[in-house]
């Protein structure tokens, strides 16, 4: 089977399940991507409205080592990527999350620089364009997701000349002066320019880009070939243009918030409060473990704020969600640890045994239970030190009609740039950060209602269909062989 139109992801949008006799069924994962994209393959099964694409297929990895998984889903069509473990060790542990993660989150960590990790890194990007290459009908749209995937436009291109083909980044795009440390950029670079169309979520990402162009594979370098031209969002190649532009990514606002508002919803959100001591204040915080994410950097601020006698412990209570992530990198052990400290510090210092003020969790919880602590927060806490967009910030507002709660939001996260009426934080400042918490606590209710309802109307206005919609269209525009 082939497609009009074609997806490619690290991962494929399925989820396994094995029964007690050892059958297997697939579901659907309730992935942002797969409900941005969902209309445009919902076509396919005659349920949405109309889309521009007859056909779609997924590309992906189905999650397991060394499986012969073939996951069938209802309405996608599903073409799986099969990887060896030494393939998920050095292309996804490895390349892709000890080394490029890193080296584009502002090297919070060191990157670590391997030719080994790097030839695996190839490898699967090749096995992942000659899949998208079987997947796709002549002409068809394919569009790449995410960094794991760089040098799949240049391939496929080669494989495919006919195809018209996306890319879009879903974490930030680093300066030169970071990027440039990767001895494999220029590399890097011509994979990506083999795409019609690069998406980034900011303009300054894609500003990165085509000053990266420019200056690493531009005509006045000694190493690049001659005819690379980047400026007012294109790169001109001998034969080509690439367009460049910045698509902000959002959330299925109307649908999260109609989840949100179900009577299972809001009860769940009075019983956490109740379960919680019905605190004065509920503070939270939700993401992956990850040390982008800044946890430490909340619960630290926390230590001082109840220190300091800001806030009082007694009646203030912080949840932290916190979700497992690529358990098996060692950065990732580390910020576990510093986290762990912290919360037991706080708790030890400024709780009673029947009620510490730091509740952490570290297990991802169910869709619904997870609207509920949207419901139920007066403040959620999102303090990355680098996130490419952060979809927590936007589920919090979609959450809440009633215009309750506040949000603190990192200066360094993307959603910053349209979120402007957030109580801002500069993670690296502690009084920043301190100061921000305690006026998003103890700012006038009218005050908070006030700057609530800007922000939620900027999430409610923007979706993900039209994040979704906008680059393709944008795509769509781009005339072969131009
Ligand atoms: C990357 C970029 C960019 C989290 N814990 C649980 C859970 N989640 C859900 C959240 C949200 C998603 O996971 C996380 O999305 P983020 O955007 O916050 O962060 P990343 O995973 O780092 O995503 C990021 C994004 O790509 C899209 O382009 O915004 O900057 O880093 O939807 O709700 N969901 C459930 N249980 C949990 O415990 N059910």
């Amino acid at each position: 089977m082939t497609a009009d139109f074609v997806v490619v992801a690290n991962r494929l949008p399925v989820n396994k399940q094995t029964g007690a006799d050892g059958t297997v069924t697939w579901t659907r994962a309730p992935g942002g991507l797969v409900t941005a994209l969902a209309p445009i393959f919902d076509k396919q099964a005659g349920r949405g409205r109309p889309g521009k694409f007859d056909t779609g297929a997924w590309v992906g990895w189905t999650g397991s080592a060394d499986s012969d998984d073939d996951p069938q889903v209802d309405g996608i069509e599903i073409h799986p990527v099969h990887l060896s473990a030494t393939e998920i060790n050095d292309y996804y542990e490895g390349f892709s999350n000890s080394t490029l993660w890193p080296l584009y989150h502002d090297v919070l960590v060191k990157p670590e620089y391997r030719a080994d990790w790097w030839q695996v890194y190839v490898g699967v990007n090749r096995r992942f364009a000659q899949a998208a290459s079987a997947a796709a009908n002549p002409g068809a749209t394919v569009w790449v997701q995410d960094y794991q995937l760089q040098l799949v436009p240049a391939m496929l291109r080669e494989l495919r000349p006919d195809l018209k083909i996306g890319f879009f980044l879903h974490i930030p795009f680093p300066p030169y002066e970071l990027f440039s440390q990767l001895p494999w950029r220029r590399e890097i670079l011509e994979g990506l320019l083999g795409a019609d169309l690069l998406g980034f979520h900011l303009p300054g990402g894609a500003q990165n880009f085509l000053t990266l162009a420019r200056r690493i594979l531009g005509a006045n370098t000694s190493t690049g070939p001659v005819g690379v031209r980047a400026d007012f969002g294109t790169v001109t190649l001998p034969d080509r243009t690439v367009q460049v532009g910045a698509f902000p990514i959002s959330i299925d606002s109307a649908g999260v918030a109609a989840q949100a508002s179900t009577e299972g919803v809001r009860q769940r959100a009075v019983a956490i409060r109740e379960e919680l001591g019905n605190p004065k204040t509920l503070l939270l915080g939700v993401d992956r473990l990850d040390y982008t994410k800044g946890i430490d950097v909340r619960v630290q601020a926390l230590e001082r704020i109840f220190a300091d006698g800001r806030l009082d412990p007694a009646d203030t209570v912080f949840v932290q969600l916190a979700s497992p992530s690529r358990e098996n990198v060692e950065s990732y052990a580390r910020v576990r640890d510093v986290v762990e400290r912290t919360v037991a510090h706080v708790n030890g210092t400024y709780g009673t045994v029947a009620a510490p003020p730091i509740r952490y969790l570290l297990q991802p919880v169910p869709r619904d239970e997870l609207l509920a602590y949207f419901v139920a927060a007066d403040v959620t806490l999102v303090t990355p030190l680098r996130d490419g967009m952060n979809l927590v910030t936007k589920e919090y507002l979609a959450c809440r009609p009633d215009l309750g709660g506040a949000l603190v939001l990192s200066e360094f996260t993307g959603a910053a740039m349209e979120l402007s009426e957030s109580y801002l934080m500069n993670p690296y400042d502690p009084v920043s950060t301190d100061d921000a918490i305690v006026a998003a606590v103890t700012d006038d209710d009218a005050h908070r209602r006030r700057r609530m309802g800007v922000l939620r109307d900027q999430v409610m206005h923007n979706d993900v269909d039209q994040w979704a919609q906008s680059f393709l269209a944008t795509l769509a525009g781009t005339k072969p062989g131009e």
